[in-house]
């Protein structure tokens, strides 16, 4: 499980390349070294185009998945203002995966292949998407946290070493941040509310925070992809770098909703916020496929792509007649 299909790994078959390829390998290093981007037909290493392949699909899996916590609370959004805005949010969330599908297929991998490599667990999406969202003060907080911390990781990725990939980021970046928008704005409407819906609101911020840290991925010195993704431009920060700087982002606006943040350890030092332990025990069985919602994700999104499958012929069927029609 988890493996991933997609050519030899970051550093194999480095030394039986053909002497053309080393040119265009000393071409391609001039490329990132004047910060210029890598466009789909210029030459990149095995393992450049497969640990793009990975990330990018993680991310677009990431983007489809993370439509179900909060598509769960359309039918049941209190107002029609609050129903039309998480309508527009959860069709974002599909229009960045889609987007992000596309960005993979410039490197040469098939949508319906990554769709397979997802549903039979072979290729991850983000963690913090196998937690539920049990009351409406989540859907704020996927907001404001989740949203949050997803801007703080993309910005950097606008500056991506890959072409597509970059320019995709710079829309997405611009929806997340409507996003982000939209959850503090709820929470906030929350937390000037009655007694309950501020018990609400700190329930779901005791439950969102320590995942969100999460997201940013396995400390630096236990993340095995971090330096030669740094060294090729793909990962512009560590994922510790981006952890703090989203905990430093996140701390005043905790005070501006009146919650507490779930961490006794939280504590100003040389001007910035320094978080106690996290759980990694915790991440690693989410990533084993042990958190509460792993397989109900997995068999909606099954589900999802079963029954749209007669939609998919018929999208072949027609493109099929118009090509025999043009010839
Ligand atoms: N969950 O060596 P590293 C969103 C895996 S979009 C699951 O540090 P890397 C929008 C990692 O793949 C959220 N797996 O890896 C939204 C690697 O696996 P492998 C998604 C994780 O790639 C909001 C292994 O651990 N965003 O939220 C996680 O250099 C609301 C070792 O880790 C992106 O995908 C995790 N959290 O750094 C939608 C952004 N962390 O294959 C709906 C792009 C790590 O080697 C509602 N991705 N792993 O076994 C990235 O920036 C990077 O891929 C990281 C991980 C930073 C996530």
């Amino acid at each position: 499980m988890y493996g991933n299909d997609f050519g030899p790994s970051a550093n194999e078959g480095e030394d039986v390349r053909p002497i053309d390829d080393a040119a265009a390998q000393v071409r391609f290093d001039a490329l990132l070294a004047d910060d210029e981007r890598i466009e789909p037909r210029d030459w990149m290493p095995a393992g450049y185009r497969k640990t793009l392949i990975r990330q990018i699909a993680q991310h677009a899996h990431s983007e489809i998945i993370g439509m179900q916590p909060e598509g769960n609370w359309i039918t049941r959004a209190p107002s029609l203002r609050r129903k039309a805005i998480l309508l527009a949010k959860v069709q974002d969330e599909a229009g960045h995966g889609l987007y992000l599908y596309s960005a993979a297929e410039t490197l040469g991998a098939e949508r319906d292949e990554l769709t397979e490599m997802l549903i039979t667990g072979r290729q991850r999406y983000s963690s913090i998407f196998n937690y539920p969202a049990v009351t409406w003060a989540d859907v704020g907080a996927i907001g404001w946290l989740v949203d949050g911390a997803a801007i703080v990781n993309q910005v950097p990725i606008c500056r991506c070493s890959y072409g597509p990939y970059a320019r995709a980021m710079i829309r997405i970046c611009k929806e997340e941040s409507f996003h982000q928008r939209q959850g503090f704005e709820l929470l906030l409407t929350l937390s000037r509310g009655t007694d309950h819906q501020r018990t609400m609101l700190q329930d779901a911020v005791d439950r969102w925070w320590w995942p969100s840290l999460m997201m940013f991925g396995p400390p630096d010195d236990a993340s095995p992809n971090t330096a030669q993704s740094m060294a090729w431009g793909i990962k512009r920060h560590t994922n510790d770098e981006l952890r703090q700087r989203f905990v430093d982002m996140t701390v005043p606006q905790a005070d501006v909703l009146g919650v507490s943040l779930p961490d006794p350890d939280l504590e100003l030092v040389d001007d910035h916020w320094r978080h106690g332990p996290i759980d990694w025990d915790e991440f690693n069985a989410v990533l084993r496929g042990e958190g509460a919602c792993n397989r109900q994700r997995i068999e909606h999104r099954t589900t999802a792509h079963t029954d749209g499958a007669w939609v998919r012929d018929a999208a072949a069927a027609y493109a099929e007649k118009h090509q025999r029609a043009a010839a």
